[in-house]
């Protein structure tokens, strides 16, 4: 890959500014001398423009009638065939110059957002709509494309056509030439007035249709619900209403282009008329010759249309500063930092973690965790257990720093976890997280996803068996290779977690974190995989987030949370002898497994 467009050697941040148009210029760096280029090739286009009509003026003044030689003639037809052979080429050049611009430095910026967005923090994305997102990174960078594209190498088009014909003009006859130009400041008048209702309008257009992606993309996501609920008719009446409301939006921009274009055609097209007119009136008294009349109508419509298109660049540019304020608002979110920490560890983490008052709340809400104190040594199993909301999983996350907890110590190996970097805690903690999520990639990606090098197909499959979804995996004809997800097969919800149990436990990390990583499991598979990982828990820290006693009673340190606070803590014999919230769940599931047993005899029988 090109290197201008590796995102690892550019950090866009440098091109957020409150200047917006030099944010825009900074965005280019690395394609600024191609731009150059593009407006030198202009230049010349240009110029060659107006020597067109100098050397047609030479033809009419000094040559026509003055019996000319066939020699003159081919010289000056020659002449208008080099000048506009020049401008051709020049003319090319410069679009594809302005376009390697502007592609190149979209494809830099795309890349880069991508980049930016995966390593923004859990907190970001919790806030986040995707839909929003997926917009912006394309229909806001798809108009930053056209602004460098188009309207930056136009407006530098109109400036050097208006200044070169002009200074021609002026030096033919300043008063014509000045004549011919008094409109202009109205019209950049009217494009000024313009420029802020466009910004206006465009922004809440823009607005309206990340709304709609987001109502899309979340409709999408959730079509099973929509119609397991039979909602279909009250998402269509929501999406209706507002995409009406866009059409109302993108109607509005509209008409104001629209009333644009008539005002400064009137405009254009007035001063035009009284220039040919004064000028003819000039010819014929004499002021000024035949010639200089003619070039002087070429040049003029190269200084007012031009004028007049600088205007409508002017209302469009305003799309791509809005994108641009857009895009930039992403870029300007940190990152969650991955590798900076005060410690830096070496080695594995041996797994011993001390909870001392650890508070922990997200934003400043209510508190989700409160003072909990718990210490675990390396290789014990710990077990979470408590009703729904009860913070088990926020526990968890903030180990491997997804969230920062915000009082009390919480070490690890004897180091405050905050010294951490997150990607060494990351590496080491191995997390299966309560919804699990597979990419729409074969099995054997999804399974080695974690693990950065090359493995076996023996530790997959052992990975597989302990995750008790081997056996499932070898009835699809296409093995590990069958793809999941939208473009394949579709795994059951215990099927899922099972290959996300896989993929964890290849990993291996020092911490193993299972977030009711069995709920969708059947109690006998449950037992299977059970038992599997008891034999892999050995040696490595465990949490294990569950509901059944059965999958808590093994671990060396039951907490029992409710409402973010340890309620009960012990090993399964001690909990079991005290009252409180761990043996009526023991008695009601044990009542539970009872009466199912005697349902099941007596059905038997
Ligand atoms: P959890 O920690 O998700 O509760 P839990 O894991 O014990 O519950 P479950 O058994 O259902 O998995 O949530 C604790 C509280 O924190 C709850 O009130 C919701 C809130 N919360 C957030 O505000 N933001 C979050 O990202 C999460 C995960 C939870
Ligand atoms: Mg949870």
């Amino acid at each position: 890959m090109a290197l201008a467009t590796s995102t690892s050697s550019y950090d866009l941040k440098n091109a957020v500014s409150s200047n917006r148009l030099r944010g825009l210029w900074r965005m280019m760096t690395g394609f600024r001398l191609k731009y150059l280029g593009a407006t030198l090739s202009l230049a010349l286009a240009a110029t060659s423009k107006t020597v067109t009509y100098l050397l047609l003026r030479h033809y009419v003044d000094d040559v026509l009638g003055q019996g000319e030689s066939a020699g003159t003639l081919l010289l000056i037809a020659l002449g208008f065939v080099g000048l506009a052979l020049f401008e051709g080429t020049f003319t090319f050049l410069s679009g594809r110059l302005a376009a390697q611009t502007a592609e190149g430095v979209v494809l830099r910026l795309r890349n880069y957002l991508f980049d930016h967005i995966q390593r923004l923090s859990f907190t970001y994305h919790d806030h986040s709509q995707t839909g929003e997102l997926v917009q912006r990174s394309t229909s806001d960078v798809d108009a930053l494309r056209r602004f460098f594209a188009d309207q930056a190498i136009g407006v530098g088009r109109i400036v050097l056509l208006f200044a070169i014909n002009l200074t021609v003009l002026l030096n033919l006859n300043w008063k014509l030439a000045l004549f011919s130009v008094i409109v202009v400041p109205l019209i950049v008048l009217i494009s000024v007035f313009f420029f802020k209702r466009v910004s206006k309008a465009y922004e809440s257009y823009q607005e309206q249709e990340a709304t709609l992606s987001s109502t899309l993309q979340e409709n999408l996501s959730g079509v099973r619900v929509v119609k397991a609920f039979a909602r279909q008719a009250y998402e269509r009446d929501r999406f209706e209403t507002d995409n009406w409301e866009k059409f109302q939006r993108g109607r509005q921009l509209l008409m104001m282009h629209s009333l644009y274009w008539p005002v400064t055609d009137i405009l254009c097209g007035l001063q035009m008329l009284a220039g040919f007119f004064v000028g003819a009136l000039m010819a014929i008294n004499g002021t000024i010759t035949v010639g200089t009349y003619m070039a002087y109508t070429g040049m003029v419509i190269w200084i007012i249309w031009p004028m007049r298109n600088l205007g409508r660049l002017i209302v469009q540019m305003s799309t791509g500063m809005v994108s641009y304020g857009r895009v930039t608002e992403i870029i300007e979110e940190e990152r969650e930092p991955l590798t900076a920490g005060t410690y830096s560890p070496n080695g594995d983490l041996r797994g011993e973690l001390v909870f001392q008052d650890v508070c922990f709340e997200y934003d400043s809400s209510s508190p989700v965790l409160k003072e909990i104190s718990f210490r675990c040594e390396p290789g014990q199993a710990l077990a979470l257990l408590g009703s729904t909301g009860s913070g088990k999983t926020s526990l968890v996350n903030l180990l491997p720093r997804f969230y920062e907890y915000t009082g009390g110590s919480l070490t690890l190996d004897g180091v405050e976890l905050s010294a951490y970097p997150r990607e060494y805690l990351r590496q080491q903690i191995g997390i299966v997280e309560q919804e699990p999520f597979l990419f729409s990639r074969t099995i054997r990606e999804n399974i080695t996803y974690g693990v950065g090098r090359d493995v076996s197909q023996a530790e997959i499959e052992a990975a597989a068996r302990a995750a008790a979804i081997h056996d499932v995996i070898a009835t699809f004809p296409d093995g590990y290779d069958t793809l999941v997800g939208e473009k394949g097969v579709t795994l059951s919800g215990g099927q899922k977690q099972r290959v996300v149990i896989a993929r964890t436990l290849l990993s291996d990390p020092r911490i193993l974190i299972l977030d009711d990583a069995t709920s969708s499991v059947d109690a006998g598979t449950e037992g299977a995989i059970r038992a599997a990982l008891e034999g892999l828990m050995q040696g490595r820290t465990t949490f294990i987030i569950a509901h059944r006693i059965q999958s808590v009673m093994i671990a060396d340190l039951i907490l029992v949370l409710d409402k973010g606070q340890i309620v009960q803590k012990g090993t399964h014999q001690e909990l079991l002898a005290q009252p409180g919230i761990y043996r009526e769940i023991y008695d009601l599931q044990t009542r539970i497994d009872i009466e199912l047993e005697r349902e099941v005899a007596s059905v038997a029988l």
